[in-house]
Formats: structure tokens, sequence, C-alpha cells
């Protein structure tokens, strides 16, 4: 069976490993893989450039969350981590004020700018660093070229989504998202043979502004969607009205999208109606968004969502994979 999850960082990454989970359970091949193929399309408008190196935090997420060497409390960055050289910029009054990289996530870093600068193109490049994290499933970049989320503020100064996101906690009221470059951005090879090749296509609990939301603009990819033979099903990121982590909820209204499940599931419409999406999974909290949803023609269940280890997230895809009659 051929899966496809389009996936931002955290909340895609946690989903992602407890996909990969279900299908070691249920599709044993004996030789420890499954009969399964799972390819993970990542979102990279949240890339950039830092001191000389190619920060890609979505891709390395979901490297190291499926690697087995992500800090599983942060969500993101590398376990048993330190901060020598963060500590020694600052003593050169270069340090990163508002976004660390640490002594070990550097390593990632100095290694895709190396193969970056030896000209691989960005698919190479992720598919050099998953040698090493053995991940389970093929990671691609939504695109080789580069495409930078950056957020336009009330007064029309644009800065980067990572020092909105980070630096400003989201706070800044954002008129709108631009993704820098994407005019001159293609799906990065095998990424639309992925969607329209699939047997099912996930949209897992990850921003659906700035993470599913990007990887939707990239020219090709929502047409492949409507037109895959594969059920396309969702996974409401947002439970009892808010987030449940991050701050999903201000990329909601820069674009004029309530924070609710039903509100996010309409965002991104059923494919019957011009849409990307056949199905949508809610949170037991959101259990009153299901009779307007199936009145609408959707197909949609309420159940709990919260991804508190991997044997729920597994538990989690099931649920979502039965809602398109694709368990495996
Ligand atoms: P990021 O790159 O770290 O922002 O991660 P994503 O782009 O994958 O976005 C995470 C989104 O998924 C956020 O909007 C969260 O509200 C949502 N999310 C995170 N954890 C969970 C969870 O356990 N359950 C559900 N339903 N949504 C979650
Ligand atoms: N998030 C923070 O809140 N503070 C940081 O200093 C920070 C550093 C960082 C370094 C590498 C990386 O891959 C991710 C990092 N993040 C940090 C997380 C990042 O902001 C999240 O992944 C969000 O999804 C935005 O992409
Ligand atoms: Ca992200």
């Amino acid at each position: 069976m051929k899966i496809t999850v389009l996936s931002g960082g955290v909340g895609g990454a946690r989903f992602t490993r407890g996909l990969l989970a279900l299908l070691r359970d249920r599709l044993p091949d004996g030789a420890g893989g499954t009969s399964a193929q799972v390819t993970v399309v990542a979102n990279t408008g949240d890339d950039m450039w830092l001191h000389g190196v190619r920060v890609c935090p979505d891709l390395d997420t979901l490297l190291y969350t499926l690697g087995g060497g992500v800090h599983e409390q942060q969500g993101w960055g590398r376990r048993e981590e330190s901060r020598r050289v963060s500590d020694d910029l600052a003593a050169y009054d270069l340090g990163w004020e508002w976004f660390t990289l640490g002594d070990l996530d550097l390593a990632t870093h100095l290694a895709r700018t190396e193969l970056l600068r030896r000209g691989l193109p960005l698919t190479q490049v992720v598919q050099h660093l998953a040698e090493r994290w053995q991940p389970g499933a093929r990671l691609l970049p939504m695109s080789d070229q580069p495409v930078e989320t950056h957020v336009e503020l009330e007064d029309g100064r644009l800065i980067h989504f990572e020092e909105w996101w980070v630096r400003h906690r989201a706070a800044l009221p954002a008129r709108r998202f631009v993704q820098v470059g994407l005019e001159d951005a293609t799906a990065a090879p095998g990424v639309l043979d992925a969607l329209t090749g699939a047997d099912v296509v996930v949209l897992p609990p990850s921003n659906p502004v700035v993470s599913v939301g990007t990887i939707l603009a990239v020219p090709g990819v929502r047409d492949a969607l409507r037109s895959t033979r594969a059920p396309v099903v969702g996974v409401s990121p947002v439970v009892g009205g808010a987030p449940v982590r991050g701050m999903a909820d201000a990329c909601l209204a820069a674009i004029g999208v309530a924070t609710s499940a039903q509100a996010v599931a309409r965002h991104y419409g059923l494919r019957s109606a011009g849409g990307v999406l056949d199905a949508w999974l809610v949170d037991t909290a959101d259990q009153d968004a299901v009779p307007a949803l199936t009145a609408d023609g959707w197909r949609t269940a309420a159940v709990p969502t919260l991804m508190t280890d991997v044997p729920t997230t597994a538990r989690i895809a099931a649920d979502a994979l039965a809602l398109v009659d694709r368990v495996p």
C-alpha cells in the first residue's frame, strides 16, 4: 500500500511516526519493514540561511523524529544537545539572539550546506541525510527550489516566518503570508507522482496555513491532489477551538479562517466541491462538527486525536485510514 503524507514539522512528524508503527504492526514483511511504502512530502517554507548554513526546520524535525534523534519534549532539535558554538558566537557579538542552533544540529546544517555547495539538489541532500537517520519513509522536499514563507506585518514590513514565529511568538498581527520564490519553484522530483500514484493521501495535524498550505501552493500539487484516484483524508490540527501547540490560530486569523475543526476542513475544501479532501478526522472535543460536515458530504468521524505517545498515534493513523476504507 502506498501512503503519501504532506507534513510540516512537529505534528506531521509525530503523526508519521505513529503511522509507521501501525504499518510495521499490521503489514510486517518479515524483514522488520512493511509491505507499505510511505512517502512524506515536507514543507520547506520555513527554511532559511543563518550565518552561512541552510536550516530546514521541518525536514530536520522529520529526520530526527523518524530517525530517533529528536529532542522529544521540544519536538525539534537533537536529543542530548549542547550550545557551545552558539555561546561562543556571542563572544564575537555575532550570537543567535532568537533562533539557536545546537552543536549537533549544526552538523546537520553544515552537512547539508556542503552538499548544496557541491551542487546537489535538495532532494538528493535529503536522501544523503536520510542514509544516516533511516527514517523508514521516503522523505521528499516539496521543491528543490527555495520557497521561503515571509510574513507581511501591518506596517508593510516583510519578515521571515521563523522570526515572526520564534522571536515574536506570532504576536505581531500578520496581514498575509508571502511564499518568496514560489513563482520560480516546481514540485521536487517524485512529489506529484507520490500524490497521483498513492493508494491514500493524508494531511496530518500540521499547520494548515504555513505547513500544509505552503505545500499546496507548489505548482501542480493541488491539481495532483484533486485528480488522484487515492482518497485524501485530513486530521484536524485544531482541537476544541484551539491549536494543540504553537500558534496556528494566529496563522488562520491572518487568512480569515476561524480556529475550529470545521472551519479548517472547509478551508481545505471537499474535492467534490473544488477542494483537496474527501474525509476529515476531528477530535472528540469537536463531535458537534460532525453532523454539519456529514450533511455537506464529508466523510467524518470524531475520535481522540492527541498524539500523546506512539501507540496512541498509531491508533489515530488507523482511524484516519479507516475513514477512507484503507485500513492496513
Ligand atoms: P510545526 O512545524 O512544529 O509547527 O508543526 P506542524 O506544522 O506539523 O504543526 C503542528 C500543528 O498540529 C499545530 O497546529 C498543532 O495544533 C497541531 N497538533 C500538534 N500536536 C497535535 C496533536 O497531538 N493532535 C492534534 N489533533 N493536533 C496536533
Ligand atoms: N524554535 C524555537 O522556538 N526556538 C529556537 O531557537 C528554534 C531553533 C531551531 C533550530 C533548528 C530547527 O530545525 C528548528 C528550530 N526551532 C526553534 C523550531 C522551529 O521554530 C519549529 O520547527 C517551527 O515549526 C517553525 O518551523
Ligand atoms: Ca514548521
